[in-house]
């Protein structure tokens, strides 16, 4: 009965064996992938849109290239994402409907306007640099099919950091308004970068669960100090500085001591109050709206095909 595969199920969990789409499993841990692997394919699709805010003012063709293949890359992620969560039995339509209904999250960082090019230029740098921080860990997941789509997702994410570390070195080594630029930007992006690894371990609702499945291999808050120690020398590498005064060296821990994210900012961007959040759900239902008529026709052309027409 049930317990049998409870227990079979428990063992390959300890064994360290993949969980693949034709195996038992809890209910609740399906249900439990289900909206985080939707909640990052999500961020994927919302996260192209501060990004491509800049492609037709690139300062350069070089520039302009260099960021239509990653923001072209992030599609590519967002759905090798959603076929992994389809693996479930959950599809693609029926994650897009709850996510413009506004009954699946996406990435708090994506609420955050992008007022100049050096905003591309801090969101390579900090927000993929968080995002590898986070996901590295994600490649040795319990799904079989989560991990394995995050280890190419991974190697991408790796080369659009170095992307935004050259181009704000180019800013920060640039004429004194460039660097200003650069500085202000990682004022603006640090904060909220901190706040991708979600709320503190003492409030967050499914690490537990997810810890004991295998799904998270470190708590939010071990990711941060991760992240914050990696940082602090590529920042003095940049020429540039991290917007917070309690920044220190505290050798007793052999890792940065920080000051306090505001919660109640990363709590009003979850609710819909960040300063983007109803610009990106208005443009992404209208993005779908508009690509209407090509599923139509993919839909037409799988008809016509599996009746038989050779036209
Ligand atoms: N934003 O109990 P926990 C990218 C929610 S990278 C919004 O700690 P969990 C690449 C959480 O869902 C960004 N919501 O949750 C890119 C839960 O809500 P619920 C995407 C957040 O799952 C770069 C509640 O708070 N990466 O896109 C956030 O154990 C550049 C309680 O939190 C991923 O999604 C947040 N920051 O841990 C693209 C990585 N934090 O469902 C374009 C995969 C928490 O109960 C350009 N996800 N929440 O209503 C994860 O690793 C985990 O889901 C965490 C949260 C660590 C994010």
């Amino acid at each position: 009965g049930e317990d049998a595969f409870l227990a079979a199920f428990d063992a390959a969990v300890a064994a360290e064996e993949r969980i693949e789409p034709r195996d038992w499993m809890p209910d609740a841990y399906r249900a439990t992938l289900v909206r985080q692997m939707a909640q990052h394919a999500h961020s994927e699709i919302i996260g192209m849109q501060p990004e491509a805010n800049w492609i037709t003012r690139a300062p350069s063709l070089r520039r302009k290239a260099i960021l239509m293949a990653k923001v072209q890359d992030e599609a590519g992620h967002g759905l090798y994402l959603y076929s992994a969560t389809e693996t479930l039995g959950t599809g693609r339509d029926e994650l897009l409907d709850k996510l413009h209904a506004g009954r699946q999250k996406y990435s708090s960082i994506f609420n955050y306007p992008t007022l100049t090019w050096a905003d591309v230029g801090a969101i390579g740098w900090l927000v993929d640099g968080a995002a590898i921080t986070n996901q590295v860990p994600l490649c040795r997941c319990s799904y079989g099919p989560y991990a394995r789509a995050m280890i190419r997702i991974c190697k991408e994410e790796s080369f659009h950091q170095r992307q935004g570390f050259e181009l704000l070195l180019a800013l920060s080594e640039g004429t004194p308004e460039q660097h200003a630029m650069a500085q202000d930007a990682v004022d603006r992006w640090w904060w909220p970068s901190l706040m991708m690894f979600g709320p503190p371990d003492g409030e967050s609702a499914h690490s537990a669960q997810s810890t004991a499945w295998k799904i998270k291999r470190f708590s939010n808050d071990e990711l941060r100090q991760r992240f914050v120690d990696i940082c602090v020398p590529q920042a003095e590498a940049l020429g540039l500085t991290l917007p917070d005064p309690d920044l220190r060296w505290n050798e007793e821990k052999g890792g940065h001591d920080f000051g306090t994210v505001d919660w109640s900012e990363f709590q009003a961007v979850l609710k819909g109050n960040g300063p983007c959040n109803e610009e990106r759900i208005t443009q992404r239902r209208r993005a779908h709206e508009d690509g209407a008529w090509v599923r139509d026709a993919a839909a037409a052309y799988a008809a016509k095909q599996a009746a038989g027409s050779d036209e």
